[in-house]
């Protein structure tokens, strides 16, 4: 009873550090996920079209933008700030971008591209 009473503590204390230390490791590989992927925004380019992937965006805080361009040559700027990349086609650029308000902004294309030129907007909403 004794012996059995013995090992059954040392069982539940090896279960418990190695519960705490799978819990600890879990904790920890996925707080970096939480702030090391705040905010992010795809855009997708072809002709004529941008294609935004967003989640929430909160004014104030810097956002991953991911430019991805599918076809053709695109300006990607951003209305209401200092955002204007030129993408080509199996291009990807990043950059970062911090809104300043909350509101619609719009992405646009900044670069002469043909017939769907002017068409080329969508839209970005940040929080
Ligand atoms: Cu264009």
């Amino acid at each position: 009873m004794t012996r059995s009473a013995k090992l059954f503590v040392i069982a539940a204390a090896s279960l418990g550090i190695l519960a705490g230390c799978g819990g600890g490791e879990s904790a920890s590989t996925s707080n970096p996920v939480m702030t090391g992927n705040p905010q992010e925004v795809k855009i997708a380019g072809s002709n004529y079209k941008f294609e935004v992937t967003q989640g929430e965006l909160k004014a104030g805080q810097p956002v991953k933008l991911t430019l991805e361009g599918k076809a053709g040559v695109h300006g990607y700027k951003i209305t209401d700030s200092s955002i204007n990349e030129t993408v080509k086609s199996d291009e990807v650029k990043t950059v970062t971008w911090t809104p300043e308000k909350s509101g619609e902004y719009f992405v646009v294309c900044s670069v002469p591209c043909g017939s769907g030129h002017s068409s080329m907007q969508a839209k970005i909403v940040v929080k």
